[in-house]
């Protein structure tokens, strides 16, 4: 734990204190990891994204985010134990010489928010697009520009998968579009990290059918989930969206690989299969944190060796 702004793995932190525990790390690590602000959310938080570098030319990078969906309070807590890792043992990591990590753990600050304070079971943004029933917020995983307005989506602006007045009419996700778009950095992965199912997906989510590359997702996909069950025997099942879960257009996995051309975009759906839900216990923040770190460490490892 540091000094300053410490959060652990043993509860639940709010976006203040991860936000602050960011900015301590790129105080006490300043040759590793820097902090920008990629944009604001709808209510004007910052949407905070942290590079771990250890420097020289630009290399491939690993995009991860966290967080899109308010109540999946488990998937800010794996992300950060990431940025943890990469940070605290930066120099057991021998792929860090050959790959760089850009993380966002809250992609929804404001939803997070919501969810801690108002409404756990909160999922979307908190944006105010003039319901008459005075509805808020867009699903932002419904929201990407890419066959945006699909199957698995919804015009009505009180849908848990309203899919917005436009495509990235979200702040947020248009934050995220424009940095990963215009940031000139050669993201190998874009993976995205939400709850629960214990899933490890592929696009794409507005079709039945793959990409043409599948075959290569799908086995590191499958080579990472074997890593996972190692740790705790917790079991990941690997699929496209559409095959193993169902249809939803306007994913950011699908834009990310169909429109940013990111080959290798995923979608993990993290611990548990429905027990708990969305509302995992604490006490299972580190065994998760860490076996999920453990499939991480698998795909950072073999975009090292490409
Ligand atoms: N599940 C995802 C959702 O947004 C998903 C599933 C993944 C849909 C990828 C589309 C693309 O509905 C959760 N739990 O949010
Ligand atoms: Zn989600």
């Amino acid at each position: 734990k540091l000094k300053t702004g410490g959060i652990d793995w043993k509860a639940y932190y709010r976006a203040d204190e991860i936000h602050a525990w960011m900015d301590s790390l790129a105080d006490f690590y300043p040759g590793l990891v820097s902090v920008v602000s990629i944009g604001k959310s709808s209510e004007g938080r910052d949407l905070k994204l942290i590079k771990i570098s250890k420097g020289g030319v630009p290399k491939p990078t690993i995009f991860i985010d966290s967080t899109f969906h308010a109540r999946e309070w488990i998937s800010s807590a794996v992300s950060t134990y990431v940025i943890n890792q990469l940070t605290t043992n930066s120099s057991q990591y021998k792929f860090l010489d050959k790959v760089d990590f850009h993380i966002l753990p809250l992609v929804n600050p404001d939803g997070f928010e919501w969810s801690h304070t108002q409404d756990r079971m909160w999922r979307k943004t908190r944006s105010n697009h003039g319901s008459s029933f005075g509805c808020r917020g867009v699903d932002p995983n419904r929201n990407f520009g890419y066959q945006w307005g699909g199957s698995g989506t919804s015009s009505n602006k009180c849908s848990e998968i309203y899919k917005g007045p436009t495509a990235f009419s979200e702040p947020e996700t248009a934050a995220l579009r424009d940095y990963i778009s215009h940031s000139g950095t050669d993201f190998r992965a874009y993976i995205t990290i939400h709850s629960y199912s214990q899933l490890w997906l592929t696009p794409w989510g507005f079709t039945s059918d793959v990409p043409a590359d599948y075959n290569e997702l799908e086995s590191l996909a499958k080579r990472g989930a074997q890593v996972i069950s190692q740790a705790f025997g917790t079991q990941y099942q690997v699929g496209s969206s559409t095959n193993v879960l169902y249809a939803a257009a306007g994913g950011s996995d699908d834009w990310a690989k169909g429109a940013a051309g990111i080959k290798f975009s995923y979608t993990i759906e993290l611990r548990d299969t429905g027990h708990f839900g969305f509302i995992l216990p604490a006490n299972q923040i580190e065994p998760t944190a860490y076996e999920t770190w453990q499939g991480l460490k698998y795909v950072a490892n073999s975009i090292a060796s490409d």
